[in-house]
Formats: C-alpha cells, structure tokens, sequence
C-alpha cells in the first residue's frame, strides 16, 4: 500500500492552518456493517441494530441451535422491528433500511411504522470494538498520525503530502487496505481542517471520498442546514432558527455581535467562524479517554419504593459493567457519578471522588451507592447511568495514588464522610447499599 511518510511523525505541519491537509474516515454504517459481515444472507436488506434487548439475543441463539450457525438462519425467520415491544433506539440502520426514513436515535416501535419488516439485531459492542482498533491499527501501521474520534472515526494529519493528488492516492489505498482486511468500507473527506474534512466525508457515503477546498464553502456549505455543522446540535440549531437562520449561509451573513450577544462571545465567534468553513483546531495526537460511561433506560419507568430490588440490581449491573469497560482499557478512575432521569425528563447527577484509584466492581458500585444517597426520590426512575471520571491509565495506577496523597487530596475519600441528603429523603431504595469492602 502506498503512503507518503510524514514529515513530522506526531505532529501536525507547523506552519500556517492553511497549509494543512486533513482527512476524516468515518466507517460506513458501522454496526450495521460489522452485522452484515456476520450474516451476510442479510446484505441488501434493511437492517437496524439496537441495543441489547434480552429478548433478541435468546431468539437469535434458539435460530442459530435451530439452523447450525448463524450464516444458514434463514432471513425469513429472524426478530422484525414489528415484534418489537419496548423502548429502545437505534444505534444505525443499513443503508437499505435508511432509504424508509430510519436513522441512528429513532425509537425502535417508531421506526418500525416506517418499515415493520426491517430486520432487527441486538447490538455486540465488542465485536464493534474489535472492528475499530482494526482499522485503527491499520491506519496506524501506515505511519500516519491519527486523532482517534471515537468508534468508527479519525482524523488523519496528511499535511506532509506535497500535493492533493498524493493526499487522494493515500485515501484512495486506506479505504483499499481497510476493506481487505475487514470487510468494512469507510468514506473519506479531505479538507484544510478537521470542520470541513468532516463534512467532506459525509457528502458522498457509502465508500466516498471527497474534497472540499477552502474556496468550495460557499458553493458546498452555505446552502446546507445550520446542523450540519459540527458541534451544531439540536437545541443550538434550534435557536438558530428561531433567529431565522436556517442555513449555513444565512449564519455566515448574519450580524457577529448579535450572535455573540446571543450565544456568548466565544461560541458566537465559533459559530461565524465555522459557517465561513474556518478551524484552526489543531490535531489531538494521544487522545485519552476523559471518562467512560453506561447507562440504561428502563424498559418502563421504576418506582424507587415498589421497585427497588430491580432498581438496585440494574444499577449493581451497571456497576459491574463500568468496571469491566475500565479493566478492557486498561484505566482507573477517581470519580463515580450517577446520572438518574425521571420520568418528567428531568436529569440529575450526583459525583464523588476518592484517591485511591479503582476498576475494582464491588468498590464502584460501593462509591456509586455513596453517590445515590444524596438524591432525592420522587418521582418514577426512567434512566441510570454511571460514568468514571479522573481516569489513569492501569500502569501508571501507583504515581496515580501518590499524587493524590501528595497533594493532601481534600475530596471525599472515606464514603463514610459524605453527607447524604436527609434520611427520609433517600429511605427508599438506596438501603440497599452493600457495606463498602
Ligand atoms: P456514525 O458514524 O454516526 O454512523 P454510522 O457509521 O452508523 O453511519 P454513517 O455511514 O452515516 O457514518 O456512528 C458510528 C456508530 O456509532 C454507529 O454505527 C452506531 C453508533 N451510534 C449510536 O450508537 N448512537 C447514535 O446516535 C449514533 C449517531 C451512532
Ligand atoms: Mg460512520
Ligand atoms: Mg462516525
């Protein structure tokens, strides 16, 4: 495979951000994808991945007894979105399915009105991790520095080719050497910056490529939605469009100083800025995780009273699988949040930390109980969620805790300081709280 070797291993060109050439590879319908690969008597349907509805996975495994593996089920036979009862979403939808209007964050019973036959697969996140340190490793094998974007996407510095046509040659052999290795095809935008590299690889999915140059912004992106933006999301696009500025172009003409009376100074200037095609944000060579983080919506909302063994055993669950996302990153944390919605959509946390780092379940779940004390519970529970925070990495875990001795760490690290909120206030379903170990 042909790559033009960086100039600059790790660093991006210094130099003006003019002279920078970025790429952006964003998997095509990722989950869906790495589905199809597993069962490829589903290619060209509509296809969703949902979440890890209990009810799928034993339905699919009685398929795979009844079939001998999972290529030979018979499509025919397997979950359609019109079975579905609940209230899970979709994490993608094949492209087939996205033809019916179907998209990432649908409701899985809405979007089995817009097409009840459409199959549906419980999602396998570790499959999917698997499929993104691949293609990541691929990339990497390259020499070229990438800036890891999450899943299914990177940034990749190609400053140091010395033209475009080097630049294309490199995209053109990455999407080449991914999908023999993998299987996947991937889309790819080449841009001055990592804004328009990312628009650029959205304009033509699946297994595009495409360019966008400073001075194509007004023909290519002024005539597109606000949203499309990135860092653009729903409520500012919203407020965009109550100020009637509906298009990207519109954004670009309209007053600075009323924007930034309205959004603030910087996000204003932001705001300008990017509807200009402008981003001088640099690459992010070695990028940390700054948390990890899972959470459940109830398949209907709990009582904290009535419910409370469920409850306690959902949230010990998602305990447990913190932990385990921690243990596979190789990370310990220092901060436990807990994030509880109730059913009127009303979303609080609540955090501690402590300083000797853990990925230890029991001692997250113990810290995360901590946390529970000090909610107030009156309403029906629609949504929990735990996230770690404070993250270091596993083998750096000693420096970890002789830092935060050091520094005569003042956060609460005996849960038996915290004060919880008053007894009658959390009587419910926190009693169940284990003893810390
Ligand atoms: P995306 O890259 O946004 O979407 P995609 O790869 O499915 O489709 P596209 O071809 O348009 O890039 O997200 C990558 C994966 O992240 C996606 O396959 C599933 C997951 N995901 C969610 O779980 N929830 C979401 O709301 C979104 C947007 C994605
Ligand atoms: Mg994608
Ligand atoms: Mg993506």
């Amino acid at each position: 495979m042909q790559a033009c070797t960086p100039a600059i291993q790790g660093q991006a060109k210094t130099g003006k951000p003019s002279d920078r050439l970025i790429a952006h590879l964003d998997m095509d319908a990722f989950f869906a994808s790495v589905e199809l690969l597993r069962f490829p008597q589903l290619q060209g349907l509509a296809v969703v991945v949902g979440g890890r509805s209990k009810s799928i996975i034993q339905q699919m495994q009685a398929l795979e007894t009844r079939f001998g593996s999972h290529e030979a089920i018979d499509a025919q036979s397997m979950p359609r979105l019109a079975q579905y009862q609940g209230r899970g979403v979709i994490t993608t939808a094949s492209y087939a399915a996205r033809a019916y209007g179907i998209g990432s964050g649908m409701g899985l019973m809405k979007a089995a009105e817009r097409c009840p036959e459409a199959i549906l697969l419980a999602a396998d996140f570790e499959r999917y991790r698997e499929y993104s340190r691949r293609f990541k490793a691929l990339i990497r094998a390259q020499g070229l520095a990438i800036e890891d974007r999450g899943i299914d996407e990177v940034y990749i510095d190609l400053s140091h080719c010395s033209h475009r046509d080097e630049a294309i040659t490199v995209a053109r052999s990455l999407q080449a050497a991914i999908f023999k290795d993998t299987g996947l095809s991937c889309s790819i935008g080449l841009a001055p910056n990592k804004l328009l590299a990312k628009l650029a690889s959205e304009l033509e999915k699946p297994m595009g490529l495409s360019q966008l140059h400073s001075d194509s912004v007004q023909a290519v992106l002024w005539p597109l939605p606000v949203s499309r933006l990135h860092g653009v999301g729903p409520r500012t696009a919203e407020k965009l469009k109550a100020l009637g500025l509906d298009l990207i172009g519109q954004l670009a003409k309209s007053d600075p100083a009323s924007l930034q009376a309205r959004f603030g100074a910087s996000h204003g200037r932001w705001l300008i800025e990017a509807s200009w095609g402008i981003d001088e944000r640099p690459m992010v060579l070695a990028s940390e995780p700054i948390s990890i983080s899972r959470e459940t919506t109830l398949e209907r909302d709990m009582h904290p009273s009535h419910d409370r063994q469920a409850l306690s055993e959902r949230f010990t669950a998602l305990c447990h699988q913190l932990a385990a996302d921690l243990q596979a990153k190789q990370r310990l944390c220092r901060s436990v949040s807990v994030k509880i919605r109730n059913d009127q959509f009303k979303t609080s946390t609540r955090d501690v930390s402590f300083a000797e780092p853990t990925d230890d379940p029991a001692r997250i779940r113990s810290w995360a109980g901590q946390c529970l004390k000090r909610f107030v519970f009156d309403r029906r529970i629609r949504l929990l969620g735990v996230k770690a925070t404070r993250l270091s990495p596993r083998h750096l875990a000693a420096t970890a805790l002789a830092d935060a001795l050091r520094s005569n760490h003042q956060a609460a690290t005996d849960p038996e300081q915290l004060q919880p909120v008053a007894a009658s206030q959390h009587a419910l379903w926190p009693e169940l709280e284990p003893a810390l170990p």
